[in-house]
């Protein structure tokens, strides 16, 4: 029988596998830690705590495939083929029930820290006196139409959407809360201020997405859905659809303009005369 060899060729290999795992495993902490590619700045109370969330989970995570990736690198080389036999092991039942009891209270735990924004969003109603807009996807653009000075959104009807007669969203002209209805193809909002978002979809479904808001949710044909956002900063930020929605998906994108209150009214008397 042939004896294995053993001797520097699997020293060498060992030690440059470890020495791989070490390089990537810092490589990858470094590229964290000087946030190479991040996120684009938050722009509500909303939007930080989804990114202190965020943080918490990329610390424990990356600590934990910090000390992971380190130890894969050890044992790689602290058990390199030395010629001798390998030996059967069983497992550590101690070792199983300590790491998987870890792993669950840590999501556990994550979980629970994330449940206050995540219901703020999505459990508790817009503050009383929100402006509401309501957002429309279709294939392949946004509308968005906004109540006028009553207050009231007039009637719909799917059987009246024409979008060659200017009417995308369907209003029904005979409705009297419906004449002074804004439908409009970018969306505005003024800063500070409570927005109710009523999320429809006419076709197939879409998400509404802007990343500095943090905020993405699916647009479903047949629902309502309602949720509700304050854009804290001035600025013009992008309105994407992120669900892939059909061929013209990628040109369905708008714009989100934060404005002043003054400068609000005026964007909406503008798209009013329209
Ligand atoms: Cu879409």
């Amino acid at each position: 029988m042939e004896q294995k060899q053993s001797g520097t060729g699997g020293s060498l290999v060992a030690a440059g596998l470890a020495l791989s795992l070490v390089v990537l495993t810092f490589s990858t902490i470094y590229i964290f830690f000087k946030r190479t590619w991040w996120f684009p700045e938050p722009i509500s109370a909303f939007a930080e705590a989804v990114d202190r969330q965020f943080d918490r989970t990329l610390v424990i995570t990356g600590l934990v495939f910090f000390l992971a990736q380190l130890a894969l690198g050890y044992v790689i080389f602290r058990y390199r083929d030395r010629g001798g036999r390998a030996r059967y092991s069983h497992g550590n039942t101690v070792l199983e029930i300590l790491w998987t009891s870890a792993t669950a209270v840590m999501f556990i735990g994550l979980g629970i820290a994330a449940e206050r924004a995540w219901a703020s969003l999505h459990w508790m109603g817009a503050a009383p006196g929100a402006m509401q807009v309501e957002i429309t996807g279709k294939q392949f653009a946004w509308n968005f139409r906004y109540p006028g000075a009553d207050g009231q959104f007039g009637r719909t009807d799917p059987s009246l959407v024409n979008d060659a007669a200017g009417n995308p969203v369907g209003l029904d002209t005979n409705d009297a809360a419906a004449q002074d209805d804004v439908v409009t193809a970018t969306m505005a909002v003024p800063v500070n201020q409570e927005v109710e978002v009523i999320l429809r979809a006419v076709d197939v479904t879409h998400s509404f997405f802007v990343r500095e808001l943090r905020f993405k949710q699916d647009a479903v044909p047949g629902m309502v859905i309602r949720l509700h956002f304050k854009a804290e900063k001035t600025g013009s930020y992008e309105v994407a659809c992120a669900e892939l929605c059909g061929l013209g998906h990628h040109r369905m994108r708008t714009v989100l303009q934060v404005l002043p209150e003054d400068e609000f009214q005026a964007w909406l008397r503008e798209q009013a005369a329209e």
